[in-house]
């Protein structure tokens, strides 16, 4: 890999929503990332078992002081964790505002050096799905989710700019072992680009603040993601060998949002009233 900062891994690597989706299925495959994996999760979402080279512990997020004491120690953090849907505001606003917020304080406090944070697509999700867009295309977050994933984009850019803190804002696509409908053939992002993109973020040097999408080379794209070229990013996989799988299903109503909007269902989720 070009443009490597980083002869040795890191110390301690923090991994944030280790239980979840797609946690559960990098935990094992950052191992070589730093010398310990510190794996966090809420209490009832992770058992205790830990690998030989794994610190397990427990936190919310949304408890500053939990944060805090998780961070420490730790020179890089993968931040997969908090609340991945559209959901009420007041949910969104314990886990993923207050939480990214807690965890680059925690990062300042600590002097954590790199932070790959799992952004999403539904950060431009009002864009149309014949538009093309790049990652520095104005923000259309489609939700309250979309919206604390922009918020963290910004936090990312702030924490940068004033402390130094470098930031890889992933604006990962739809990252499940096989793409489930037609918008995902253009939004899908296999688990082993998604690997290979982490590494990178975490490994090239200089990245500042960079934004980029997950996404793999699907032959329908929405986004051009030329800024990924900074970290060598050439992602290998495609949805396309899924296709005549996902064309047998039903076409969605033509004109829906799921039909016309990147966004899909996240832009017409809620109110919650
Ligand atoms: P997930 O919902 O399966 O995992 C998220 C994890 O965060 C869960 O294990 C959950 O227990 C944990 N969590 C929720 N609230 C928390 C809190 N207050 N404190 C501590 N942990 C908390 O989501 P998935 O699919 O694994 O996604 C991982 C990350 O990537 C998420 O941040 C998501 O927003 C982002 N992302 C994922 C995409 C995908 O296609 N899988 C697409 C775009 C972004
Ligand atoms: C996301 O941001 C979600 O976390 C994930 O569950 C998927 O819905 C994905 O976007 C998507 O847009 O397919």
């Amino acid at each position: 890999m070009a443009n490597q900062e980083h002869a040795v891994p890191f110390k301690r690597l923090l991994l944030t929503g280790a239980a979840g989706g797609v946690g559960k299925v990098i935990r094992s495959r950052v191992a070589s990332f730093a010398d310990k994996i510190r794996v966090s999760d809420l209490s009832a979402a992770l058992p205790p078992d830990a690998a030989p080279h794994e610190e397990v512990i427990p936190c919310d997020l949304s408890d500053k002081q939990a944060v805090d004491a998780l961070v420490a120690g730790c020179d890089a953090v993968i931040h997969l964790g908090g609340v991945s849907v559209e959901r009420p505001f007041e949910e969104v606003l314990e886990a993923n505002i207050k939480g990214v917020y807690n965890l680059y304080e925690g990062a300042r406090r600590h002097g954590v050096k790199r932070i790959i944070f799992a952004s999403s697509n539904h950060v431009t999700g009002f864009y149309r799905q014949d538009e093309k867009i790049d990652a520095h295309a104005l923000r259309r977050p489609d939700g309250y989710y979309g919206l604390s994933k922009s918020f963290g984009e910004d936090v990312a850019q702030f924490y940068f700019d004033r402390y130094g803190i470098e930031t890889v804002s992933i604006r990962i696509g739809s990252a499940f072992p096989e793409p489930k409908d037609r918008r995902m053939m253009a939004s899908w992002l296999s688990y082993d680009d998604l690997l290979d993109l982490l590494q990178r973020s975490l490994f090239t040097a200089d990245v500042g603040h960079t934004v980029v999408y997950g996404m793999s080379d699907n032959a329908v794209t929405w986004w051009d993601n030329r800024f990924a070229s900074k970290l060598g990013f050439v992602p290998r996989d495609s949805s396309e060998p899924f296709r005549a799988k996902i064309d047998a299903q039903p076409a969605p109503e033509p004109g829906s949002a799921v039909a016309v909007l990147q966004g899909g269902a996240f832009t017409t989720t809620g109110p919650f009233e």
